[in-house]
């Protein structure tokens, strides 16, 4: 091989692996439950793709959590996600990668435009960093209501699936 290929074919080697390297896991979101419309064959889950849920309304919440120092968060509004898959929503229950799950009244989200981020300041969110799903409240707006243990719950990081109930 000649110097000049085996460059290229380095170069080629590494467009295919950085992309990969920066988000190990996806942005897809599987949703199931009291959903009106599902993607699989025996009808029971919505499989959102990264496509999908891109083309969703943008929403931005700058605020700081917790865990983030004041930040500015993009994403769909929950809302509009769960309108998406047609679901009939008192409760959403969040599934995460590190196996946490909660449940959120989806009335509530609404009433905050709680978003499902998958940005933070312009950067996709990795799965060390929150990702690929970040549910975020504008608490810095609602700092008594949205602050203490009881609100942090509701900050759900490195989601996977809803469940509509
Ligand atoms: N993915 C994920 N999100 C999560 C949790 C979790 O374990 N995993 N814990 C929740 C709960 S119950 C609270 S009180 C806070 C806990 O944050 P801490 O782990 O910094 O104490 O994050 C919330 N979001
Ligand atoms: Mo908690």
């Amino acid at each position: 091989m000649t110097q000049q290929s085996l460059r290229s074919l380095l170069a080629a080697s590494l467009l295919v692996l950085l992309p990969l390297a920066a988000s190990a896991v996806p942005l897809t979101l599987d949703v199931e439950g009291k959903i009106g419309r599902t993607t699989d064959a025996d009808h029971s889950v919505y499989h959102i793709s990264e496509a999908e849920l891109l083309k969703l309304p943008v929403h931005t919440i700058t605020t700081s959590t917790t865990w983030t120092p004041k930040s500015t968060f993009t994403g769909p509004l929950l809302k509009d996600v769960l309108k998406l898959v047609d679901a009939h929503a008192d409760g959403v229950e969040l599934r995460t990668i590190d196996d946490y799950s909660y449940t959120v009244s989806a009335s509530e989200a609404e009433r905050y435009g709680a978003i499902l981020a998958y940005s933070m300041n312009g950067a996709r969110l990795k799965v060390s960093n929150f990702g690929p799903l970040f549910l975020i409240y504008p608490r810095d707006a609602y700092p008594s209501e949205l602050s203490g243990s009881v609100a942090e719950a509701k900050f759900v990081w490195q989601i996977k699936a809803l469940v509509v109930k």
